[in-house]
């Protein structure tokens, strides 16, 4: 059994959005048609509480993209982004979120980040999904969404440790790239044996 894992085509990733990637919006309907290829589709949604501890403005003196020391390790501070309920979470208004058998939500404990769909920042709290593909029988991942370097690249490399053979199409993700963190991303999804298609 073969999923589609939609990761965080929300209106904040998307250009005009809080922490837009650039040409988010493009990959939104050829992601829409992909969807009946699938035995199931997933999505996942960012959803932060209001001063959630990844956002640069709950650090003083601190600005979007400083880094910070967390307990769980280095973390990257962002603009305000996906706060739980607002516009910005919503999903792209063009994404078919009917078509969805499941939305799992993440990043909403106030102190952890979470990147990956699968495990929080901190590499160890889990999210639920990998019981929930496991109990389907899903054994096949493709990935497609934002950011390449961020949320795909930590929810692929954990479902390929996790033992999933997954796939990532490059054409239908964008990415942020700070600091070469998109190179960064391709190489350690290559080293962790995801195809990269
Ligand atoms: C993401 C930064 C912060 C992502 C989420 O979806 O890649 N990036 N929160
Ligand atoms: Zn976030």
């Amino acid at each position: 059994m073969h999923a589609l894992i939609v990761i965080d085509v929300q209106n904040d990733f998307c250009p005009g959005g809080a922490l837009a990637v650039e040409r988010g919006d493009e990959i939104v309907q050829p992601i829409n048609a992909l969807m009946a290829e699938f035995d199931a589709v997933v999505l996942t949604q960012d959803w932060h509480p209001a001063g959630h501890s990844s956002f640069a403005s709950t650090h003083a003196g601190k600005a979007p993209f400083d880094m910070v020391e967390m307990p769980y390790g280095p973390q990257v501070l962002w603009p305000d982004h996906c706060i739980q309920g607002s516009p910005g979470a919503n999903f792209h208004t063009e994404l078919e979120v009917d078509r969805a058998e499941l939305i799992i939500r993440k990043g909403f404990r106030a102190a952890i980040d979470s990147y990956s769909a699968f495990f929080e920042n901190d590499h160890t709290t889990p999210t639920g999904l990998e019981g929930y593909l496991r109990t389907r029988g899903i054994d096949r991942l493709t990935m497609v969404g934002l950011a390449t370097d961020f949320c795909v690249n930590f929810s692929a490399v954990d479902a390929a440790k996790l033992g999933f053979a997954v796939t990532v199409r490059q054409d239908l993700c964008r990415g942020i790239d700070l600091d070469g963190s998109l190179q960064a991303a391709l190489d350690g999804m290559k080293e962790a044996g995801v195809t990269l298609a």
